[in-house]
Order: C-alpha cells, then structure tokens, then sequence
C-alpha cells in the first residue's frame, strides 16, 4: 500500500490497475453508483415536465438537459466498472433498495417553476459538491466529474434565468416562482448530507483525497453563493435567520431538519415509491434492448473468432 498512500500524498491520481486498499475501493464504487443512480432518476421529477414545457425554447432545452442526465449517469456506471464491478449488478442493487440515490429526487415537480428552481438550486448545490470532486484521487471519478461539471454549469443557467423569467412576469407567475423556491430551498441544504459530525464516510473519505471538504463546508459553500442569487432574482428564501455574520465572514442559517433528510433516505419521501417503481418498470421494458444488444454483440464476436 505504500505506493497508493504516496500518490494519494502527492495529490496524484489512482487508475484503475493502481493498488488500492479494499475499503478505498468499496466506499468508491458506493458512492460512485450512488451518484450514477441519482443522475438516472434525477431525469424523472424534469421528465414529466417535457411535454409541458410553456415553449418550444423551453422544451429544447428541457429535453437536452435530461438527456444531460441520462449521459452523466452512463460516465458514472463506466467509472464505477473501471472499479470491478458490473453496471448490471449497480442497477440490481438500486432496484433492490441496497444502494441509495440522492434524497433530492422524492420531491415532487407541481408547477413549471419547480423546472427553473431544480435547474438553479439543486444542479447550484450539485455543482458545488461535484467541483471538488474534479480534483479526487480515483482518476476515472476525477475526470468524469469534469465533463458532468461543465454541463450542469449550463443547467444552473438555464434553471436561473427561467425562473428570473418568471419572477418578473405577471404576479402569478412570481407567486409560483416563490412558491417552488419555498419547497426546494430546505431540501436542496439536505442533499450535502447530514452534519460532519454524523457522517460516517467523511473521515476516511478526506483522508484518501475522495472528499475534499466536509459536508458543512460546502453547504455553508452553497449559501453563501446562492443569497446573492436569490436577491438578483427577486426572490426571498424562506428561512427567518438568515443574515450576514460578520465575524465569520458568511451568512448564518436556520436548523436544518435533519429527520426529514432520514425518513427520505430509508424511503419515506413524498415520491420515493413512485420513482422507484417507475425506475423498475423502465429497467423491465428495457430488458428486450439488453437482450438485442447482447445477441449482437456473441454475433460479432463469433464472426471476429471466425476470421481469425
Ligand atoms: N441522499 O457519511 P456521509 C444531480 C447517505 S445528481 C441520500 O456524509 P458521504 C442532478 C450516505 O450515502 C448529483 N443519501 O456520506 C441529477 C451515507 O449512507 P450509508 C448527486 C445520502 O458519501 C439530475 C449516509 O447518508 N450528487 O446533480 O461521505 C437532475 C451518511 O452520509 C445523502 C452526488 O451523488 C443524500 N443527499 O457524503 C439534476 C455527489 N447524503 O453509506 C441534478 C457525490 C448522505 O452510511 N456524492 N447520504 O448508508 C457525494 O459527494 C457524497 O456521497 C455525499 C454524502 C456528500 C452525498
């Protein structure tokens, strides 16, 4: 192990083939598969909002950061297999509730402005995260993280200027812009995970250059950056205690419910059963397109043997 913790000390990147401790390995492909689960069905509260979709601009747009989702999860299972395990064996664990996806997903998507909210506030917070991450010691995780980061800046864009859209429109649509703003700002804390002090994976996660920050850190990162924004788009987050400290140099924030983040995280969210059975119907009709695929693929490794 020598030569892992000198590249890990060095700030180099570990491949693939790279002797690597068992629990190195085993907390990346977690958290890897993890983050590939939350991309696929991150695609589906922004799904169902395609063919509603106020304009065919929107609806462009819509469509391509979905399909954004659907490529940033296949990165994500191919980094995960550099890892020794099968893409087919992930998906069967998410499907059989042994590895999670982020909590964020088992909100429901009510009104068109919730499209422009998840767009500025959770691709906000998953840029913030993932930034850090562009710089892990797994090299396939690191590079994969830089490719998903330029995109999701596109899609913090275009959540924030549709919903600056909304906010100075009609009353109604301001009112509904605040309204999704309201629902999605407490969650959207959550998804950096419980405080440092209740984090199990963080210690060892910092100590392997994995994790770069701690779970508060970058949460108190994300606020930080976002008040500004909100004020830029008129719109008010509704937490009663926050303000500037000046002492510490960032805003102060009210309690976090950190019951809410657990009952969602063992199932409980408003949407976890639904997007999980929807999750397991796409993997069933999905099933004559694996089965194709790999007829194919016997197919043409048969004639290449036969060439040769
Ligand atoms: N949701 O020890 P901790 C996107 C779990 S998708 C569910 O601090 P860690 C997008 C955690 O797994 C971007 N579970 O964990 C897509 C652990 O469980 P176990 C998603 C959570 O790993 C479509 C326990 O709580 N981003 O951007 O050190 C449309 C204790 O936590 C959550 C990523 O996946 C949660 N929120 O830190 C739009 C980023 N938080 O193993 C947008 C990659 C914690 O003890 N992941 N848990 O049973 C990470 O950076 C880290 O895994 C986390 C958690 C910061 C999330």
């Amino acid at each position: 192990m020598e030569e892992f913790w000198r590249i890990v000390g060095e700030d180099g990147r570990i491949e693939p083939r790279d002797v690597m401790p068992e629990d190195y390995r085993a907390s990346l492909v977690r958290q890897i598969a993890q983050h590939a689960h939350s991309e696929i069905i991150g695609m589906q509260p922004e799904g169902a909002w395609i063919s509603r979709a106020p304009s065919l601009r929107r609806k462009a747009i819509l469509m391509a950061k979905v399909q954004d989702e659907a490529g940033h999860g296949l990165y994500l299972y191919a980094a995960a297999e550099t890892l020794g395990v099968d893409r087919g064996e992930l998906l069967d664990k998410l499907h059989d509730g042994r590895q999670k996806y982020s909590s964020i997903f088992n909100y429901p998507t009510l009104t068109w402005a919730d499209i422009g909210t998840i767009g500025w506030l959770v691709d906000g917070a998953a840029i913030v995260n993932q930034v850090p991450l562009c710089r892990c010691s797994y090299g396939p995780y690191a590079r994969a993280m830089v490719r998903v980061c330029k995109e999701e800046s596109f899609h913090q864009r275009q959540g924030f200027e549709a919903l600056h859209t909304l906010s100075h429109g009609t009353p109604e649509q301001h009112a509904m812009a605040q309204d999704a703003v309201d629902r999605w700002w407490w969650p959207s804390l959550m998804m950096f995970g419980p405080h440092d002090a209740e984090s199990t994976h963080s210690e060892k996660s910092m100590a392997w250059g994995v994790k770069r920050f701690s779970n508060d850190d970058l949460r108190q990162r994300f606020v930080d950056m976002t008040v500004p924004q909100a004020e830029a788009l008129g719109l008010t987050l509704p937490d009663p205690d926050l303000r500037w400290n000046e002492e510490r140099g960032h805003y102060d924030f009210g309690t976090i419910d950190f019951t809410e983040l657990f009952e969602v995280i063992k199932g409980n969210g408003p949407c976890n059963a639904e997007r999980m059975a929807t999750r397991r119907g796409a993997h069933e009709a999905g099933a004559w397109v694996r089965e194709a695929a790999n007829a194919y693929a016997d197919k043409h490794a048969r004639r290449t043997a036969g060439a040769a």
